[in-house]
């Protein structure tokens, strides 16, 4: 939405300094290390203001890469992520990664510079209506037409952008405003408004989980934004209750915690989705009942009663009908949440005994590389500092299903846009911030080439991103969808013309070496990990691997396929 600047009634005089100044200086004051960005015209003045500043700007070598970079940099750290470009096209290419953090609520402040307010209106060089073109994908923005206004709209702006449900906002910088000189700076006063706990709710709820036989804790991305791991951790397993997750929220619970049944969805586990359907209480926790989660929504969970905790009151009953809503912060709510001694120990069971007789297999046949194991091999050799920043397809689907998460910060996807592209920067902005973790980019042949220019970022500030790129000659899970539901009309996902992915990275001076044969495997994962700077694993997969288990579309998550029968045990 966008706003006018707020009329804030007391400015504070200083030197006179231009808008572009007072727009660095106050990133400094609210402690923005790293800013992301492309320069153009309508933007110079802050490039020229950034020079000798405190702040650290990453020259990406295209919007869309800027803009990923620190989306990813705020999942790992928590922080708003800050990334700018110039007008019109500059601006117009920003618009998948914000469109990405709106959809899986990122905090993030975006900076577009525009032309002169006097020109405004006039399809003026390099002139587009960004706000416009933003709105239905920002939390909210802003133009500033007085240089003064600068300082508060930037302070509102990352306030907006991390309070309540965090998502992504815009400020829109006039070129005549980021070079007007003022000597007034007009404060921003940040709001108190955390909501009091609702005990009424939580009350109805624990009576509510206290009467079920079956429930269920259906974790969304929301705890991760919340903070709320430890809590959600410790509600598991002082209540006992299984734990499904979302794709956004993998790593919530420890791939390894008892009654943790993995994702649940189209390409979830089989004892999750079983346990949903089966399931008498779902407790969603942050959760919105995405499509990819649900399958066919009016078949979803079709015997639980719902209670729901969200910061966001529009997620209440918006898909589903909830019987108990706990509105507010969902870490307060889940330490709240005591329900006392439940006797759901044969539900409980059941559940854990399902995850063990379905689990994942690794013992693949044949000579050639099985994707799965190997992703599943490499977050056990990196350990608890494992990050990965997945693309989207197929590759995306086996990072989630075979690697072991330690925390939710470390599992970086593109979940509700499923954007390709995102993985290179994303990775960029991971490593950034996460400069002593193993961060890993896993990448598709087809979604590497999104965002390849992103290499030569990496070179230059050396970033010691390491990248696994599963090469299957193809657009892979289209390939699958075209195999399954096109009758094999395989149409335009073929890539076998694909260039030598090593020679690439080496022209970009990247460190790169290819895996072929399985028992390459262990070594190649030593040596990527052990690499000193940015390294490439260009990993040559069957082109008929498919991802498996999957729930068809328009079908209810009960109605699995199970396809190959190397991928779970016990078929
Ligand atoms: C920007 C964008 N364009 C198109 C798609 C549709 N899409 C989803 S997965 C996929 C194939 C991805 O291929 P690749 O990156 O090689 O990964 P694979 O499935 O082979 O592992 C496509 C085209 C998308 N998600 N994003």
């Amino acid at each position: 939405m966008a706003a006018a600047a707020p009329a804030l009634k007391d400015a504070t005089q200083t030197a006179p300094r231009s808008g572009a100044r007072l727009l660095v200086s106050t990133l400094e004051r609210l402690g923005v290390e790293v800013v992301f960005g492309y320069p153009g015209g309508a933007i110079m003045p802050v490039y020229d203001a950034l020079t000798g500043s405190g702040l650290k700007h990453i020259l990406v070598r295209h919007e869309q890469g800027a803009a990923f970079a620190a989306d990813a940099y705020a999942r790992a750290t928590g922080k708003v992520g800050v990334c700018m470009a110039t007008s019109g096209p500059g601006a117009t290419n920003l618009i998948t990664g914000i469109a990405n953090a709106m959809m899986d609520s990122v905090p993030m402040v975006c900076i577009t510079g525009n032309v002169s307010t006097a020109v405004m209106g006039t399809d003026a060089f390099q002139e587009i209506d960004i706000l416009g073109v933003t709105l239905p994908i920002v939390k909210h923005s802003w133009i500033v037409r007085d240089p003064a206004d600068i300082p508060a709209v930037i302070e509102e702006a990352f306030h907006v952008a991390r309070s309540g449900r965090p998502g992504p906002v815009l400020v829109d910088l006039p070129k005549d405003v980021q070079v007007g000189m003022t000597g007034e700076d007009y404060g921003f006063h940040i709001p108190n408004e955390t909501p009091d706990l609702d005990h009424a709710a939580i009350a109805a709820a624990e009576a509510m989980i206290r009467q079920a036989t079956r429930p269920l804790l259906y974790v969304g991305g929301g705890v991760k934004i919340a903070g709320a791991t430890t809590a959600l951790r410790a509600l598991a397993e002082r209540t006992g209750i299984p734990v499904v997750s979302t794709l956004n929220a993998l790593g919530s619970v420890r791939t390894d915690a008892t009654g943790y049944l993995g994702m649940l969805g189209m390409h979830g586990t089989r004892a999750a989705n079983e346990a949903v359907q089966e399931s008498d209480l779902l407790i969603v926790l942050g959760a919105r009942f995405d499509d990819r989660a649900t399958g066919k929504l009016n078949e979803f969970a079709p015997h639980a009663k719902v209670i729901h905790f969200d910061i966001d009151p529009a997620e209440i009953g918006k898909l589903r009908t909830t019987h108990v809503a706990v509105i507010g912060d969902l870490k307060a709510g889940i330490e709240a949440l005591n329900p006392g001694p439940l006797a759901i120990q044969p539900w409980a069971a059941r559940c854990i005994d399902s995850a063990a007789r379905h689990a994942f297999r690794y013992d693949a046949p044949g000579q050639g590389v099985y994707a799965p194991a190997l992703l599943n091999e490499l977050s056990h050799a990196a350990g608890d500092t494992f990050i990965a920043a997945c693309d989207v397809g197929q590759h995306q689907m086996w990072v989630a299903q075979h690697c072991a998460f330690a925390r939710p910060e470390a599992h970086l996807t593109s979940g509700g846009l499923g954007a390709m592209g995102y993985g290179l920067p994303a990775g960029l902005g991971a490593k950034l911030a996460c400069p002593d973790a193993h961060v890993v980019t896993v990448s598709g042949d087809g979604s590497f080439m999104m965002n390849i220019q992103e290499l030569a970022t990496l070179r230059r500030y050396g970033v010691a991103l390491k990248i696994v790129l599963l090469d299957n000659s193809s657009l892979g899970l289209v390939r699958q969808w075209q195999e399954l539901f096109f009758e094999e009309n395989y149409s335009e996902v073929d890539l076998s013309d694909n260039p030598d992915f090593v020679a690439v990275a080496q022209a970009f001076g990247i460190e790169a070496f290819r895996i072929s044969r399985r028992e390459e495997v262990t070594a190649g994962i030593a040596r990527l990990l052990a690499a000193p700077g940015p390294c490439l694993a260009h990993v040559l997969i069957d082109p008929k691997e498919n991802v498996w288990p999957l729930v068809p579309p328009g079908k209810n998550n009960a109605e699995m396929m199970h396809g190959d029968t190397r991928f779970e045990g016990d078929m």
